[in-house]
Formats: C-alpha cells, structure tokens, sequence
C-alpha cells in the first residue's frame, strides 16, 4: 500500500439532500444551513478508524450551502468537482456512496456514474437505506452505473470486512455476506448477513467530518441514536425489512460520549431518534439515565424523541413515569406515529393501536409539559374520502384541545423495502421516485379496487393533503415548506 502523508483507505460520500434542485420546491431547508450529519457513514468510519483503517467522511452540503444551482446538472458538476478534488488529494483505495433517500438515489447514480469514468481503478461501494432495497436496479449491466458493490443493511461490519480484504488484496465477493455485486454481467445477491452486535461500535469520532473551513459543527442538524429497529410492522415503513425488528443497542458509555461531544462543542438542540424511545424497559432505563446525566451537566439542552401511540393505552402508571423523567431529562418534544385517526386505515396499516387511544397519548404527554408532535399519513390503501374525514375529525378535534404542537403529513410514498410497495391497491401512475418520502409529495399512483377501478383518484389524495395543511395553518400558522406554488 502507498504511504502518503494525506494517503485515505477509504473516503465516504454523503448525497445532497437540501440542495437537489429538481426538490427545490418541496423541500426547503429547515433548520441549519448544512443540514444533517450522514450518521451512517460517520457510524462505519468510526468504526474503521477503531481498527486503524484510515477514512475520512465528507458532508457534501457543507460544501454546496452556500451555492445556487440552475439545475440538476449544474448541481450533479458541482458535487462531482468537490469530490473529484477530494479523491486526487486523498488518494483512497475505495470510494464508498451513501445512497440513504429514494428522493436522491437518481443524482447519487448520476454522480457516481461520473467519477467512474474518471476514476475507473478505484472500488466503487454504496449502501444504505434505499440502496439496500434497489440492489438488482442499480447494478442492473444495461445501466452501467459503475458501482461494484451494493452493501445490503447494516453498514459496519460488511463494510470493514470489505476494505480489510481489498487492501490485502484478498476480497473473495462471494465470501462476504449482505452485498450484492456483478458477476460475468450478472448480478449475485449474497446471503442476508445477520444483524451485528452494537456493543463493539466505538465512540463516534466527529472528527473525520471534513470539513469546509468556513463550517463547523453547530452548523448541522444533529440527531443521534442509541438503540436501532422497533417492535412495529407498519406497512409504510421500511425499518422492518432494514433492521428485521431486532432491537439492538450500543453500549451506553459510548452514547453518552457521542452526546457529549455535541454538547461541549455548543450543540444544545438533539433529537434522539431511535424509532421508539420506549421500544423495552431495559433500553429506555439505560437512555433516559444518560440524558439524565447530560442535562445535569448542560441545563440548556433540549433532547426531541419519537414512539408509538400503543404505549399509551390506558395512561397508565408506568408511562406517567417514565414521562416525568424525560421531562426531567430535557425532552421537550415527543413526535407521535399518528398517522391516521381512521381505525379502518390504522387496521390497513397494521399499526396495531385504537384510534381512541391517540387523545390519551396526546393529553399524557401534553399532562408533563411536553410538547406533542405527529405524523399524518394520507392516502394509503384502505383510504377513502369518508375516512380521510374521520381521521381529519379526530386531528381537528386534538387541536381544539391544544394537544399538537407541530404536525407533519406526507401523501403515502410507496418506499422500496415497505411492505405497501407491493400493494396491489396501489395504481402507479408516475415511475419518478424524486419525490418519494418527501414532505408535500404528490401521489404517485391511484388507489383502485380489485377490478382496478380508481376508488381514490391522485387529485383527491392531493386535495385532503391540501385539507390537513389548512387545519395545520389554522392552528400552527403556515408550515414554511408549504410553498405559494404548491398551494396554487
Ligand atoms: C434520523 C432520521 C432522519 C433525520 C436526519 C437523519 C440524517 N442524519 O440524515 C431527519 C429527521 C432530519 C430525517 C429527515 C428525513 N427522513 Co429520515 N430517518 C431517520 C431515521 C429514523 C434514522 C437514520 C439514522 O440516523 N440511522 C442511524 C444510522 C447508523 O443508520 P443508517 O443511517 O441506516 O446507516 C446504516 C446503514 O443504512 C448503512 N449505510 C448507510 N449509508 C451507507 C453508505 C455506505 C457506503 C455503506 C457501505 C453503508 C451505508 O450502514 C449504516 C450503519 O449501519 C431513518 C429510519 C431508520 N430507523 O433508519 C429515517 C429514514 C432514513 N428517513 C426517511 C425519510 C423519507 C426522510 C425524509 C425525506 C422525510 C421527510 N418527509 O422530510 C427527510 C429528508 C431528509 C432531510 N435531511 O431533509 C426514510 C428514507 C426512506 C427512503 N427510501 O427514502 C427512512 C428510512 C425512514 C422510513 N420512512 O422508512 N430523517
Ligand atoms: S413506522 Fe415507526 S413504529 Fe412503525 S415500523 Fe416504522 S419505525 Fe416502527
């Protein structure tokens, strides 16, 4: 192996997120000026680093924010030319893709196809979220897409065993499980590779955050996590084919240090993001106790966390207290999985709760000083007109009681790797992924019955979307992504 002075194993690219200009008009940024940090891939460079494996991660919206783009190809240039400068100066052996959003994933493979061609020796790996689920799409031969390794869910471990066998000049590809690659011009999928024990993962090190000088780290949106998967099965999601509903945690120490670097250097807005904050006894103890430590040390911070509303049957005891810690902790916000206030679409989404049971969430949380966030779901199979209106009637009815402090609605976004993806109630009426999962979507497809009659049009989806934010507006002032063209 070469020896340089800047000499990288390894170099992990994020994908532009707040600036892709064919989103332009749906997402708008929020919050700071770089976005968020890519915690997947700053989660396998940390663990790299643990094993002497040199990589640096580079945060492409922290190089693009202060640009204006005329369009997607000026965009996809000028990611190109900062990672091209990058590559000549790191010399890395592989260059590793974040592919995390449907959204995205057409820029990321436009980007990548580029720096194969002018990078054609370097190993060229990607993975993440909707990675993991279009494998066969984008090693598809006829694309030539230039990736030469899709890693399939979890990061980490594949991914060190990938770079240890490359440098050594010993990767057997069809040794290593989880990836998927091209073979004689077919395309191998591996075996699945068993969730991995995230007790091993060392403290996250911020420090191989490239950075541009004029950034630093309070310039990003931080959310953290301690614990991955839930125990939910909901349709829409893909949390459970990713992380096959097996929860699993890192050691609390090394929270606590991850957290604890992002406190010191001034961070004091957090989301702990797990998928459920309350998702066992045991993990919710052991996370609550550090942000209970954190808090003490830094009175100033704020922590926001997410759950389910099935916690909360009953209100009973147990969740009254484990609400007075959080509140005790610094959480100032709980964002709810709502997402329909319809018990036939609840049932069609196997959400698994009573639709009654949301206003005794809402009123537990609101009972602590906490403020109440949720998420809306509109449009998903088993829908209609008259139970968009049921659900609209219970949302109104929250807010009349002052029970929701901030409320986001998606139209469904069929996301590979869910299970309604597959919906043969699904009529899809435009293939273009570039708005999938993103706030204020159009539908992308009809809802039809068995004989394929449209039962509910795109049009009238889109309608009771424009319904919701009318509520939202109301009660919330007007959501600054909501955009005077969306609305006309
Ligand atoms: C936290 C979070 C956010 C945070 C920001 C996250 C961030 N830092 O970018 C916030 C709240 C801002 C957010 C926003 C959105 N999010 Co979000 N978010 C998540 C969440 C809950 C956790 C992500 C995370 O940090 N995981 C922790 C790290 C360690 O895991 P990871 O990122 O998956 O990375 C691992 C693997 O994927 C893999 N991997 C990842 N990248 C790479 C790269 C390489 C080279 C390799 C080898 C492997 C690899 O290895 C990593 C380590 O094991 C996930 C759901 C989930 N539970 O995964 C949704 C999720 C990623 N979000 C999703 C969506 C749709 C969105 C939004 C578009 C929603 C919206 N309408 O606004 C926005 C857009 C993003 C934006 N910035 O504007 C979807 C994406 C699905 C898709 N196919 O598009 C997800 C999967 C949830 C879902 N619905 O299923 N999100
Ligand atoms: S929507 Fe939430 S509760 Fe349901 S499977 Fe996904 S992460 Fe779990």
């Amino acid at each position: 192996m070469k020896k340089t002075k800047n000499k990288k194993d390894i170099i992990f690219f994020s994908s532009p997120i707040q600036l892709d200009a064919r989103l332009a008009d749906n997402l708008i940024v929020l919050g700071q000026p770089c976005g968020e940090i890519p915690n997947g891939i700053l989660h396998i460079a940390s663990y790299l680093d643990s094993f002497g494996i040199r990589s640096i991660v580079v945060p492409i919206d922290a190089f693009l924010y202060k640009k204006q783009f005329v369009d997607i190809s000026h965009l996809i240039e000028s990611v190109v030319s900062i990672f091209r400068k990058q590559i000549l100066y790191y010399d890395p052996d592989i260059l590793a893709f974040e592919m995390m959003y449907t959204f995205n994933s057409d820029t990321v493979l436009d980007v990548i196809k580029k720096i194969k061609e002018m990078f054609p020796q370097k190993l060229i790996i990607i993975g993440g979220n909707h990675a993991t689920f279009c494998s066969g799409d984008i090693l598809n031969p006829s694309k030539n897409n230039g990736v030469d390794i899709v890693i399939r869910g979890e990061g980490e471990f594949t991914t060190k065993e990938i770079v240890e066998a490359y440098l050594n000049k010993t990767l057997d590809k069809a040794k290593i499980q989880g990836i998927s690659y091209l073979h004689d011009g077919s395309i191998i999928h591996n075996t699945e590779r068993l969730r991995g024990d995230l007790k091993h993962l060392p403290q996250l090190n911020y420090n191989l955050i490239l950075l541009p000088d004029d950034v630093n780290i309070i310039m990003f949106n931080h959310s953290v996590m301690f614990t991955r998967a839930c125990k939910g099965n909901c349709t829409f999601c893909t949390s459970p084919s990713m992380w096959n509903r097996q929860i699993t945690s890192k050691t609390s120490e090394k929270f606590k240090s991850d957290l604890l670097y992002l406190v010191s250097n001034g961070v004091f807005h957090i989301s702990v993001w797990d998928d459920d904050i309350f998702v066992t006894d045991e993990s919710f103890n052991q996370v609550v106790a550090v942000l209970l430590s954190i808090k003490l040390l830094y009175p100033n911070v704020n922590f926001y966390v997410q759950s389910r509303v099935s916690h909360f049957r009953n209100s009973n005891k147990k969740i009254h207290n484990q609400l007075d810690l959080l509140k005790k902790a610094g959480v100032i916000r709980i964002h709810l999985g709502v997402e329909s206030g319809s018990q036939i679409i609840l049932d069609a989404m196997n959400k698994n709760y009573k639709a009654e049971w949301i206003f005794d969430a809402c009123s537990a949380i609101k009972e602590h000083d906490i403020e109440v966030g949720v998420f809306i779901i509109i449009g998903h199979p088993g829908s209609s007109a008259i139970e968009e209106q049921v659900s609209y009637d219970l949302i109104q009815k929250l807010f009349i009681n002052s029970l929701i402090d901030d409320m986001q609605c998606h139209i469904l976004s069929p996301l590979p790797g869910s299970a309604v993806a597959s919906d043969a109630r699904l009529k899809i009426a435009s293939e273009n992924v570039n708005n999938y999962g993103i706030v204020y979507n159009y539908p992308v497809y009809d809802l039809v019955d068995q004989r394929g009659n449209i039962t509910f049009s795109q049009q009238e989806i889109w309608l009771w979307l424009l319904n919701f934010l009318d509520l939202r507006q109301q009660y919330l002032g007007l959501d600054p992504r909501v955009s005077n063209k969306l609305k006309a």
